[in-house]
Order: structure tokens, then C-alpha cells, then sequence
């Protein structure tokens, strides 16, 4: 006489846990996705607000009477401004630091410099690593029929490239600046 065992087999077992760990792998990949998308929102809103507060800081520049600077500063140049504020903003793609720099405008030579100006002791402004920004400031021809041209009237591109996962990213702000100044 035989009897009929109840229970599961070993086949259904073999079956459960595929199933079940075809749903584990599942959830794993869709929390490494999602925990690369927070990341990826993460660096972007630094990047975002890197470049919103570069454009505010060539704002200022523009406001700021003092070390010659003013709306003769707001041009690309060598990143060291003379007396006319010539050389103002670095061109080409600039390492970025968590502060101005002694002139107190970002986008400048000096911005890895400290408040005191000199580099290389402890008030030196940290390299923010992984981010590089580039500041386009262009004449824009505004008064037409003028001569010689007015030159009040720029447009402002900044440009911040950074990087998630080794596969480069890239954000921009653009804005327009005029000559307006209390006097
Ligand atoms: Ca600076």
C-alpha cells in the first residue's frame, strides 16, 4: 500500500524562492536607480546654485565702487582687474572655491586666496572638488545709432560642468546686466 504525502516538493520550493528572489533583485534595482537619481539631484542643485550665485556675485561687482571696480569691471579678462576693471572675470573653465577671494567677487584670480589676499595659509577658500565654472560675458548692442556704442548693456552665461557617476553633467544660468548705479 502506498501513501500520498502531503506537503511541498522540492521543485515548489525551487519555484518559491525563484520567485521571490527574482522580486528581491527587482527592489534592489530600482533602490540603486533611485539612490542614483537622488544623487544625481543632489549635485545638480549644487551646480544650479553655484552658477545662481555667481551671477548675483557679478551683480555686485557691478555695485561695487571700490578697488576700481564698477561697470567697467563686467568683462572676461585675466581675472586680475586694473584701475578701468579690465581683466575682471577668468575666461575658459575655473576650478570653483567656497568664497570670493579678497576683491569679494567670484570668477576672479584670487578667489583660492583667503579674505587676506595671500595664498597658501589658513584663510585659503576650500576647492570645491568636482565642479568647474565658466563666466561668458558678452556686449550686447543695445543703442543702435550710437557712436561710438554705448556698451551698456551685457549678457551674462555662466556655465557649471560637473560630473555623476563619471558621465559629465552640465548647467547654465544666463542673464543680462545693465549699467545702473546709484550715484
Ligand atoms: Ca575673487
Amino acid at each position: 500500500m502506498t501513501t500520498r504525502e502531503s506537503g511541498f516538493s522540492f521543485i515548489d520550493v525551487m519555484i518559491a524562492v525563484s520567485i521571490l528572489l527574482v522580486g528581491v533583485l527587482a527592489l534592489g534595482a530600482a533602490l540603486t536607480i533611485a539612490i542614483a537619481r537622488a544623487q544625481e539631484s543632489e549635485e545638480q542643485i549644487r551646480a544650479k546654485q553655484i552658477a545662481t550665485t555667481t551671477a548675483e556675485s557679478i551683480f555686485a561687482a557691478r555695485d561695487i565702487q571700490t578697488q576700481s571696480l564698477g561697470w567697467s569691471a563686467i568683462r572676461n579678462g585675466t581675472g586680475i582687474p586694473d584701475a578701468q576693471g579690465v581683466g575682471s572675470f577668468l575666461t575658459g573653465f575655473q576650478p570653483v572655491y567656497d568664497g570670493p577671494g579678497q576683491d569679494g567677487i567670484v570668477g576672479t584670480a584670487d578667489d583660492s586666496r583667503g579674505p587676506d589676499g595671500i595664498a597658501g595659509n589658513a584663510d585659503d577658500h576650500r576647492l570645491i572638488d568636482g565642479y568647474t565654472r565658466q563666466i561668458q560675458i558678452t556686449s550686447l548692442p543695445d543703442d543702435v545709432g550710437f557712436n561710438p556704442p554705448r556698451d551698456n548693456f551685457k549678457q551674462v552665461v555662466v556655465t557649471i560642468n560637473y560630473s555623476v557617476n563619471n558621465a559629465p553633467r552640465s548647467v547654465d544660468v544666463t542673464t543680462f546686466i545693465a549699467l545702473y548705479q546709484f550715484s
